[in-house]
């Protein structure tokens, strides 16, 4: 069983393209307060290195492709984002960490709270902490 939860979007799909729909309740896990995305990153950069408290998010990657590496406390696993149709459920108290970004790469991120500093571990020992 993979420690992470990746949820498959229904996409609309006719001659003009594709539609997928996501609705609070219906068919996303959490309640979402805020959107932001992430994109223009160059190559080789990595991202997050962290793990929240208490949000809980999905991210979609909406266009190209990016690798993360998802780590309960126990066990880690990468998974490759590259489908609008699907989203990652990145739990509370689970650390990612996001490299091998394609340049056209836009990551879209729902999260079930406003942001607070305060709510971040970056510190992977402070992380590895909580498990022993
Ligand atoms: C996460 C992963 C997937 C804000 O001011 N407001 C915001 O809502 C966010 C998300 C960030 N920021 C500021 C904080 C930093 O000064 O934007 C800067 C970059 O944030 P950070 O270094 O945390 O970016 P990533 O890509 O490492 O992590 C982000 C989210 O912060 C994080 O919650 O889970 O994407």
């Amino acid at each position: 069983m993979s420690i992470f939860e990746v949820l498959e979007f229904n996409e609309i799909s006719d001659e003009r393209g594709a539609l997928v729909v996501l609705e609070q309740f219906s068919n996303l896990p959490i309640e979402f307060k805020r959107v932001y995305y992430i994109y223009g990153t160059p190559k080789g950069v990595e991202r997050g290195f962290h793990a929240h408290k208490q949000l809980r998010q999905v991210a979609i990657c909406l266009m190209g492709s990016v690798d993360i590496l998802m780590d309960d406390g126990k066990n880690k696993e990468i998974i490759t984002l590259n489908s609008p149709a699907k989203g990652l459920l990145i739990d509370a108290m689970q650390w990612h960490e996001m490299r091998n970004f394609t340049n056209n790469c836009v990551l879209m991120v729902l999260a079930d709270d406003a942001y607070d500093e305060s709510d971040y571990i970056r510190d992977y020992n402070e992380f590895k902490g909580f498990f022993e």
